[in-house]
């Protein structure tokens, strides 16, 4: 089958003659000051091998990195084709400038400039679903990665997929047309397996425990309900087939495909990569003596742990830097829980105090004070066996939480909540409490994270950070509940602990952190664990 894959705009001509407003391209990359490293291939003998769904800042600054050293080590099949599922914006910003885009890699006392050329077309999949679906099945496409945020993954309270949520409701009705991931993998693994092309590969890079399992559970669970919606909703392809037990097992056979044929390596990914300003566009722009529109700001730590299950092919990845191994749960599980875990903290806690960015909240010693205890209460939920080494790694995160050219923005962190508490800190306190020791650290951050949305539109900007739960949280703030019936309200909400034994003792303890919060702000919650007295 071929590839209608659309390639990137050219510059246009006037664009290189001219010298002032010239953009970063193709045609102006040579004459970059020697301060910026460019691409050492022939981009032009890249073949894309990789579809990226989730074309953020994130991405470019960690997987398209890493394809980058690879592709200049003389790998040739492994170009990527940045999916992005909603906005145009990255596409708009990167088409002008064939898709290059520069990576600045900043400590607090040093920076160093790199212009990444992995991305060789971009696709914005509202505008033209088809086209994602095409360099989905084109056969020289062998790795879907994915970095489309946690809520992305339209997952039920209790884990399962969210059946009601009008994106997968339509996306179950027009399966051509798709607007979700599971949508337009599903399709597509659907047309290979028609077209006898093998099934790719699909490596989740978000922060969700063991996160290729969890999408290869949602996607087995979205297709054999796609054979269930099809068969009962007179589908065109049944009407012209007339034959619906055939594309009813047809879909279900599909289910079983991708649950027994298709793996779903699971990954750890870390790298700090903050929102871009447009000052850091001015001023990378002002040092390369040409136009980013769109760079990307990060520190200089970057891991990625991958489980190695790539039966039709991959990089060879551990050359620059991946760490491939049998079981990424330990390394997941570590990384959730003390680097996210402690970020989210920070950026409640931090935003409840006035503090802009991680750095600045760090540097305050009862955050930072704060942070040591919640990582104590972390630490012994990890897996002992796994040689997993926390000392180092907490004395890492130390190091890198206090970087202060990244400006890392707690609003930025703060975003989505509801979707990251459960893996970064509940699930944690539910293994502390059943294994007898109270989690009080762990449950300020659940109640900070109720007093930082409580206080938006008050002591914080109305939008300062959204959430999908946001309608039902703003009905709640108008109700005047008490802590106790504000933590319980939205644990149901949020699904957090559902079911388990340990709900109403969280709840206890978040409450009882809430009200502190309420009534004498972050110094009497503190004051509660022995944080700030002398
Ligand atoms: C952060 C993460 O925004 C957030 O929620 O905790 O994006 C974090 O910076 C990355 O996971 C680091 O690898």
């Amino acid at each position: 089958m071929e590839t209608d894959v659309t390639p990137l705009p050219a510059t246009p001509p006037d664009d290189r003659r001219t010298m002032t407003n010239r953009r970063l391209s193709n045609s102006t990359l040579q004459a970059l000051p020697a301060l910026a490293a460019i691409p050492g291939y022939d981009r032009d003998q890249i073949v894309p091998g990789i579809v990226h769904l989730g074309v953020g800042a994130f991405h470019r600054a960690h997987q398209a990195a890493y394809v980058d050293d690879c592709l200049a080590t003389g790998e040739t099949d492994w170009g990527i084709v940045g999916v992005s599922l909603r906005s145009a914006d990255t596409r708009d910003a990167l088409a002008p400038q064939d898709g290059l885009y520069t990576l600045a890699v900043r400590s607090s006392d040093s920076e160093s400039l790199r212009v990444v050329g992995s991305i060789l077309s971009m696709l914005v999949a509202p505008e033209d679903p088809g086209a994602v679906l095409a360099a989905l099945t084109d056969p020289r496409t062998s790795i879907v990665t994915l970095t489309i945020t946690e809520k992305a993954y339209l997952r039920a309270a209790g884990g399962g997929l969210d059946t009601a949520h009008p994106d997968i409701v339509h996306d179950l009705a027009n399966p051509q047309m798709p607007r979700t991931a599971h949508g337009f993998l599903t399709e597509s693994l659907s047309r290979r397996r028609a077209a006898g092309i093998r099934p790719f590969t699909v490596l989740c890079c978000d922060n969700l425990p063991a996160n290729g399992a969890t999408l290869h559970r949602l996607l087995v669970e979205f297709a054999a309900l796609r054979g269930t919606r099809l068969a009962t909703s007179g589908d065109a392809r049944l009407a012209t087939s007339g034959d619906a037990r055939l594309a009813t097992s047809g879909d279900a056979d599909l289910a079983r495909h991708i649950a027994d044929e298709v793996a779903f390596p699971s990954s750890m990914v870390d790298r700090i990569v903050p929102a871009t300003t447009d000052a850091d566009r001015t001023r990378i722009s002002g040092q390369l003596g040409v136009e980013d529109a769109w760079p990307v700001m990060t520190e200089p730590f970057c891991q990625w742990v991958v489980e190695d299950d790539f039966p039709a092919g991959r990089p060879a990845w551990e050359k620059f830097g991946v760490t491939m191994v049998g079981d990424v749960g330990p390394f997941e599980d570590m990384k959730l829980r003390l680097l996210n875990g402690s970020h989210s903290a920070i950026a409640y806690l931090g935003l409840l105090s006035g503090y802009e960015t991680v750095d600045r909240a760090f540097a305050d010693p009862a955050i930072r004070q704060f942070v040591d205890g919640l990582w104590a209460e972390a630490i012994p939920t990890l897996p002992q066996d796994a040689g997993l080494d926390t000392t180092d790694y907490t004395a890492q995160l130390a190091k890198r939480y206090s970087n202060t050219a990244l400006a890392h923005r707690t609003a930025q962190i703060a975003n989505d909540g509801s979707q990251k508490l459960p893996q970064r800190i509940v699930a944690s306190a539910m293994e502390r409490l059943s294994a007898g020791a109270p989690p009080a650290h762990l449950m300020l951050v659940v109640a900070a994270w109720i007093a930082a949305c409580e206080a938006r539109g008050k002591s914080l900007p109305e939008n300062h950070f959204t959430d999908p739960l946001d309608l039902a949280l703003a009905a709640l703030g108008t109700r005047q509940l008490s802590a106790g019936e504000a933590v319980a309200a939205v644990f149901d909400l949020a699904g957090f602990a559902k079911g388990g034994a340990e709900r109403l003792t969280l709840i206890d303890l978040a409450a009882a952190h809430l009200e502190r919060l309420r009534q004498g702000g972050v110094a009497a919650a503190f004051a509660s664990l022995g944080i700030g007295s002398e």
